[in-house]
């Protein structure tokens, strides 16, 4: 029966046999595999890498574009190793694509680096793969105040956070402070633990631009005993490289903390004046 209806002419029958009897003059492009498609690592894996390969070599370049999404931070939790514009050269069969985990010490949940791949002179077996980062921090914050520094996507930034006490101010001006300590990796997050172990008193917590070209977006996360004592969002513009905010006062009465500041208060915004940790102005 279907054939009588698609076949209701003569004309018809030639034209149907003609489509199905076209011989495919277009040009083959050969087909690219991607190594692994969903992987799991530890954030102290140190890299992740996904090769791409073909079957056979080709007498011209094969180019891949990566592109890059998902809940894992570019430049925070992970950078790019390679060009994200992958090419199997003529002759080659693969090209690899490298991430480098960051290991921080800020407890996370895990975070998917998804990427999508496209190509113009490549057909796809898969057109996107993952990477699962796991988390392999614990949380401090039964030992002491926890302040953890993470911040937005974009190129690489580098931030750090100190402790400090014997902060003087004075007609809004910082006239005096000394570091205890400090969190200053060169990637990844910041994580600072005012310990229950340190003497009774007023602390401050210093977020601080280390190294960058953009403006940063950072949360400050303080916890204790399991529970956030005060948290911030706010943003470094790219010209205040070598600047720091002063959040504070902690106040320390044993393994409580309270912040002299409440919520949504102006706090001692300060930005520092060179050399770097003497004396700054109140910003606003
Ligand atoms: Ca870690
Ligand atoms: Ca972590
Ligand atoms: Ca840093």
């Amino acid at each position: 029966m279907q054939r009588n209806l698609f076949c209701a002419s003569a004309i018809a029958c030639v034209m149907l046999s003609a489509i199905s009897c076209k011989k495919d003059d277009t040009t083959t492009q050969p087909t690219v595999a991607l190594s692994a498609t969903s992987q799991t690592v530890s954030e102290a894996a140190g890299t992740a890498s996904i090769t791409i390969t073909l079957p056979s070599a080709q007498s011209t370049d094969v180019t891949i574009k990566a592109t890059l999404g998902g809940t894992a931070i570019l430049n925070g939790d992970y950078q790019v190793s390679t060009d994200t514009t992958l090419t199997i050269a003529a002759g080659s069969t693969s090209a690899i694509l490298t991430f480098e985990i960051f290991d921080d010490e800020v407890v996370e949940s895990d975070k998917t680096i998804n990427v999508t791949f496209s190509s113009s002179n490549a057909t796809l077996s898969n057109s996107t793969a993952s990477v699962t980062i796991t988390d392999n921090d614990s949380d401090q914050s039964a030992d002491g105040l926890v302040s953890e520094l993470t911040w937005d996507a974009g190129s690489l930034a580098d931030m750090d956070l100190y402790l400090a006490n014997n902060v003087t101010i004075t007609d809004n001006t910082v006239t005096d402070y000394n570091l205890l300590s400090g969190s200053t990796n060169t990637s990844g997050f910041e994580s600072l633990l005012l310990s229950n172990d340190l003497d009774d008193a007023d602390y401050y917590v210093l977020v601080y631009f280390a190294e960058g070209a953009r403006e940063v977006t950072y949360t400050l996360t303080n916890r204790a005993s399991g529970n956030t004592v005060y948290e911030d969002t706010y943003s470094f513009t790219a010209d205040e490289v070598g600047g720091a905010y002063f959040y504070g006062p902690f106040t320390k009465s044993g393994t409580a903390y309270s912040i002299g500041k409440t919520a949504n208060s102006v706090l001692w915004d300060v930005k520092l004046v060179e050399p770097h940790w003497h004396k700054g102005k109140i910003a606003k």
